[in-house]
């Protein structure tokens, strides 16, 4: 392959840095010091093929099979792993659950929250972001600062359908997630340091990709992307294609987390059919409500048409 200047995308062959960052599924020392120490790490056939395959199925299922989305178009689903039996299957990727039992130190995991997403043909980028959910006022307003406000949690994606530079696919910036980062040369956080946009330029979050501590990644269907929760990412537009990806994210079944929303009847009924096979992963799961929040005053505001119960249009970006 062979790439005109002055495309940002650097061929695949080419792909370096001065550590490695791709790694075989048994290499837990290896693949855990690079996600500590870089804030991401690629590991490559962490699922057998007959797994991705259900998965991919599963997010069709969940996203696209009752109403395909439209040219342009991109779902997520919130809470994955509730709507399709499918997609608990994941957890028969045996070294993913090894990796996660060796990243926490105990073999007692539990689901601490899953998303899928599917995008087609023509979807726009998604612009640089990290998935830190940290309290930016007085007390959470939203679920995502019980789920994703760990200073060391983290996103594991699956590509289902791979992730490629020229074509939907994600990109990230090594060491972007250590609290003294100071950004990308000529450029400014926006609020919270949630994103960043270049100086003089409006505020929002940045869509380009032409800096050179941004990384592409090459990632085939059964490669694992681990990355840090505050490490920036963002991904290319899809220009062809439907792009299949999801998350089933694990942690300590002890101690149990507090949130403050009630079971979900979806959530009810997920841990109601779930195989007994898979019990001890259902140990202190809390699902997800978006339609908990609170307002400023601190009440509750009654559950608003967003994606509560599990549909569809969660944000991609992690704000
Ligand atoms: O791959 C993508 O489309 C973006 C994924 C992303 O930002 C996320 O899952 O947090
Ligand atoms: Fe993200």
């Amino acid at each position: 392959m062979t790439v005109t200047a002055p495309s940002p995308i650097t061929p695949r062959e080419q792909l370096s840095l001065p550590y490695r960052f791709e790694f075989a599924a048994d290499e837990h020392g290896a693949i855990l010091d690079c996600f500590r120490e870089h804030g991401f790490a690629l590991i490559r056939q962490m699922a057998p093929p007959e797994v991705v395959a259900d998965l991919r199925d599963a997010v069709w299922e969940v996203l696209g099979a009752d109403d395909p989305p439209a040219h342009g178009h991109n779902r997520t689903s919130p809470e994955f792993v509730e709507h399709s039996p499918k997609a608990i299957r994941l957890l028969d990727a045996s070294a993913y659950v090894e990796l996660n039992r060796t990243l926490f130190g105990t073999d007692a995991l539990t689901i601490h929250r899953s998303f899928a997403v599917l995008k087609n043909a023509g979807s726009p980028p998604v612009g640089w972001h990290r998935d830190y959910h940290h309290t930016v006022y007085d007390a959470p307003s939203e679920p995502d600062e019980f789920l994703d406000a760990g200073d060391h949690g983290f996103r594991a994606l699956w590509y289902l359908d791979g992730s490629y530079p020229d074509n939907g696919g994600l990109w990230l910036i090594p060491d972007s997630h250590r609290d003294d980062w100071a950004g990308l040369e000529g450029f400014v956080f926006t609020e919270g340091r949630k994103s960043f946009h270049r100086v003089g330029e409006p505020v929002g979050d940045y869509e380009g990709f032409d800096d050179p501590q941004m990384l592409p990644l090459y990632v085939d269907p059964g490669d694992l992307v681990l990355y840090d929760l505050k490490t920036y990412h963002a991904a290319a537009a899809q220009t062809h294609s439907l792009r299949r990806a999801c998350a089933l994210i694990l942690r300590p079944s002890e101690p149990a987390i507090a949130v403050p929303w009630a079971q979900t009847e979806t959530t009810r009924r997920f841990l109601e059919r779930t195989p007994e096979r898979f019990a001890s992963f259902l140990r202190n799961y809390v699902g997800i409500d978006y339609g908990w929040e609170i307002d400023a005053a601190g009440e509750r505001i009654a559950p608003g048409p967003g994606p509560a119960g599990g549909q569809r249009g969660t944000p991609l970006r992690g704000s």
